[in-house]
């Protein structure tokens, strides 16, 4: 079963009568309710309501560009393996709650209304998401929130994911949380990938108790497990595929690091949600607030905001230059801020 949604955009009625309608709600895996998005041109993305969870994002030409294991198991309480897990209140284990913290776990609802902070958007496919906590997650983690995630898809294609949260407290208490996008892109190969962007920056690195490291290579290449969170990264990185001749740009606001993260033969072994050679066609580059951790007062919001685009990138080893590609790409310069 599958309805048409007029694109948030539009005027509520039938589907445009050229292409598909923007925004399609059906059902997905295992029956859990899925939104489909439908750009003109003929890119497409899906999120699932379970986890607020994007797990598809596909060029106009329908190919596939997130990465999801052929293992992951769609059935609540396990988070989807692959897309884009939504790491809230807590990445990771920093902090007392399980590890990547329960947005990831939990239902969230299609915001009926239009959000009280409407924000222009020049594409009709987009959702507005959102996630408040129920008794049960107020004693996991004592706090009033409201979470609302806009995933949309631009007119060049590219995926936009701009997340809100609001300290609801009545209590006049202030919260603190870690978060990040914890984005699985689909690649040809790990050997083939180069990420850049973070040359010389600060990481801690999580196979080694998260020392601090400062990173002296001029482009990071992948040879073993690596599991990394850089700090004060710049608001973009590249991700280059050397065989597919196309760059993944990630494009960030208010998130200030960015984990990198492949979990290479052994890890990946040891995943029941992950098939043993699956390392060899992801790479994880998650946009991120992990060193300080964010804190709002009651009544203040924060805004984290990824977008990332594919562009086509002849590749020079070590020479291309990841402002350049940005450039080229077709996300204007002031689309985030
Ligand atoms: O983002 C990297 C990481 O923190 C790794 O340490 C690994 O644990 C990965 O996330 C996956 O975590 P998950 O809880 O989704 O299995």
């Amino acid at each position: 079963m599958s309805s048409s949604v007029a694109g948030a955009g539009e005027e509520s009625g039938a589907a445009a009568p050229q292409g598909p309608a923007p925004v399609e709600r059906c059902k997905g895996v295992n029956g859990l309710e899925k939104v489909v998005l439908r750009e003109v041109r003929g890119s497409s993305a899906e999120v699932y309501l379970y986890g607020g969870h994007v797990t598809s994002w596909k060029d106009e030409h329908g190919e596939e560009l997130l990465f999801v294991s052929n293992k992951a198991i769609f059935k609540p309480p396990k988070a989807i393996r692959g897309g884009i897990p939504i790491c809230f209140p807590q990445f990771s284990n920093f902090g007392h709650l399980e590890p990547h913290g329960f947005a990831r776990n939990k239902t969230w609802t299609v915001e009926a209304d239009p959000p009280p902070f409407p924000v222009p958007i020049s594409s009709k496919a987009y959702i507005d998401l959102i996630l408040k906590p129920t008794e049960e997650d107020v004693k996991i983690w004592p706090h009033s929130f409201e979470y609302r995630l806009r995933i949309a898809l631009g007119p060049g294609g590219d995926l936009m994911l701009t997340s809100r949260i609001r300290n609801t407290n009545a209590d006049g208490k202030s919260f603190s949380f870690t978060f990040a996008y914890h984005t699985y892109f689909s690649i040809s190969d790990i050997s083939e990938i180069r990420v850049e962007g973070l040359e010389t920056l600060d990481y801690l690195d999580n196979l080694q108790d998260r020392a601090r490291f400062t990173e002296q290579g001029d482009a990071i290449v992948f040879e073993s497990e690596l599991d990394r969170i850089y700090l004060g990264t710049p608001s973009k990185i590249a991700i280059i595929d050397h065989e597919k001749k196309r760059t993944f740009v990630v494009r960030k606001g208010g998130l200030p690091d960015a984990v990198v993260w492949n979990p290479w033969d052994k890890k990946a072994k040891a995943m029941a949600d992950f098939g043993d050679d699956e390392y060899k066609r992801m790479v994880c580059v998650e946009a991120a607030a992990i060193e300080k951790q964010v804190t709002l007062k009651p009544g203040e919001e924060w805004t984290g905001k990824l977008e990332l685009s594919a562009v086509p990138s002849s590749y020079y080893s070590g020479q291309l230059d990841p402002d350049r590609v940005i450039q080229d790409s077709t996300v204007p310069e002031d689309s985030i801020s």
